[in-house]
């Protein structure tokens, strides 16, 4: 028996040039020490869209109109069966001023491949790239999709590996 929980996870995109995604680095709960979009679970009464609102204030102080962009089905066979299926929202921009909170610390990354940004661009502009290697395994796959608003969706199924991390054993993610 799988029992879905209905997740949500939105992220900040500043149009640029450069390009860049806001990310928040999770200082505890699930998935502590990763960057991630900002969000979590969706409550009685709510929708998605209100969730994704209230998470995103919550955990970094901000307002935006987000959009719906994706959804993401994330099965784990490690102990019970269980599910998350999480709604992804973007926001080209946001209201009111950004603060590290108990759950996350924002911050900026180059959504573009700054290897090639023109050398007028000084180094405080250009933030570090996207941390893939600190992020959840799935993201590197649809991460570009919703910097390039293509409305997605996707699956991938994780096991908990000897050392107890999360391992991404089969995956697929589509427009
Ligand atoms: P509590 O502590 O219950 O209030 P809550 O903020 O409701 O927590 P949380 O932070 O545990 O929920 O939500 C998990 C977050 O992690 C959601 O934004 C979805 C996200 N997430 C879970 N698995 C993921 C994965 N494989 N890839 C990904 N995000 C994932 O990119
Ligand atoms: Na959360
Ligand atoms: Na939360």
């Amino acid at each position: 028996v799988i029992s879905t929980k209905l997740y949500t996870n939105a992220f900040i995109i500043s149009p640029g040039p450069p390009q860049k995604i806001l990310l928040g680095y999770k200082k505890r709960g699930f998935g502590a020490h990763f960057y991630n979009g900002f969000g979590g679970k969706v409550e009685a009464g709510e929708s998605p869209a209100q969730a994704a609102a209230r998470e995103l204030k919550e955990e970094c102080g901000v307002e935006a109109s987000l959009d719906h962009c994706g959804t993401l089905l994330f099965v784990n066979k490690g102990g019970p069966e269980w599910a998350f299926q999480i709604e992804i929202y973007r926001a080209d921009g946001y209201s009111g001023t950004l603060i590290e909170t108990e759950e996350m610390r924002p911050e900026w990354f180059s959504a573009a491949d700054t290897r090639f940004s023109e050398t007028s661009l000084t180094p405080e502009v250009i933030p570090p790239p996207i941390p893939y290697n600190s992020m959840w395994p799935d993201d590197i796959y649809w991460i570009p999709l919703l910097l390039t608003k293509l409305p997605f969706v996707g699956r991938a199924d994780f096991d908990t590996d000897t050392s107890g991390r999360y391992e991404m054993l089969r995956w697929w993610f589509g427009v």
